[in-house]
């Protein structure tokens, strides 16, 4: 009976799965399923690398595919449940940290903070003026934990705040508007907060940022496959929108070189969850998650 590990992770968790569970790390012995795939119950990966299903076939017993990460895009869900393997991820116990870096790059972007520390740096003073952010309107796209995580915190901006997600969510203040076209028109900011995968896919389309316009700023936390990249790069170095801060891309770790030299840009290296707190506490979830499957086969976070 083995443990998997499919990709490289943060190291105590590393150390938790080789000293508690021996287990097998895939990414050193790329010929491991194929002589011994039968003996693998459970796999843990990370949300950037999930499991392929040509992995995921080869591995006729395993009942359980741990998330390192909130998102599980990477792993074809349906295929997993067809062969009854139950999926868990991390929510939750990196909302914070993810709206944090959020807000962090909302207010970089209109503020040009980047920009204006590389300033200082090449010996300047005399800044250009940037834009204002409290009290401004801000769309989020998807309103879901983190998504309303990012609103609690920028009602403390005095920003007044719309959204779009598939259907309006309840018990909430926020406007509701219907199509993600339409709020990206009445906006200064859209904050895209969405889950990845096909159902987002190209979401914030080359129309929608057409709406949002020369005066509007885009924020990507979630994931870059939301945004038509090419389209988001042409209207950037085109000076159609005023500016971005973005944690994800299209094919990382490849970020479009077109905006290395964009001063409007503020690029991360997805590392909205990238603090010792919480990347700790997502490995302290999939192990829960791990310890539990492995004692009566029900995980503490599964993906419904
Ligand atoms: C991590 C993420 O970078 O949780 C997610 O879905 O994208 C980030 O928190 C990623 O999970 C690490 O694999």
């Amino acid at each position: 009976m083995s443990v998997l590990q499919v990709c490289p992770l943060l190291p105590s968790v590393e150390r938790a799965l080789t000293e508690g569970y021996q287990a097998v790390r895939l990414f050193e012995r790329p010929g491991f399923l194929a002589a011994h795939g039968d003996e693998v119950v459970a796999a843990v990966t990370s949300s950037r690398f999930g499991v392929t299903n040509e992995q995921l076939d080869a591995m006729p017993k395993l009942g359980a595919i741990v998330h390192f990460g909130v998102g599980y895009e990477t792993t074809d869900l349906a295929h997993a449940r067809a062969r009854g393997v139950v999926v868990s991820n991390t929510p939750d116990v990196l909302n914070d940290c993810v709206a944090d870096l959020a807000v962090g790059g909302l207010i970089d972007a209109m503020r040009r903070l980047s920009a204006a520390d590389r300033f200082v740096r090449r010996g300047e003073w005399n800044h250009p003026l940037a834009t204002k952010v409290s009290g401004k309107q801000v769309g989020i796209l998807g309103l879901g934990r983190i998504g309303r995580a990012i609103a609690r915190r920028l009602e403390g901006f005095d920003m007044k705040i719309s959204y779009h997600s598939r259907t309006p969510v309840g018990g909430v203040s926020y406007q509701y508007v219907p199509s993600p076209v339409a709020l990206a028109a009445e906006v200064d900011v859209l904050v895209v907060a969405t889950a990845g995968g096909p159902a987002t896919a190209g979401l914030v389309s080359a129309e929608v940022l057409d709406a949002l316009g020369p005066a509007g700023y885009l924020v990507n936390i979630a994931r870059g496959s939301v945004v038509d990249e090419p389209a988001m790069v042409a209207a950037l170095v085109e000076g159609r929108l005023a500016g971005a801060a973005l944690d994800v891309y299209a094919d990382e770790p490849n970020v479009p070189p077109e905006l290395l030299d964009v001063d409007s840009v503020v690029l991360f290296p997805h590392i909205a969850s990238a603090t010792h707190e919480t990347r700790e506490a997502m490995g302290e979830l999939a192990l829960r998650n791990l310890r539990q499957f492995l004692t009566d086969r029900t995980l503490v976070t599964p993906v419904e």
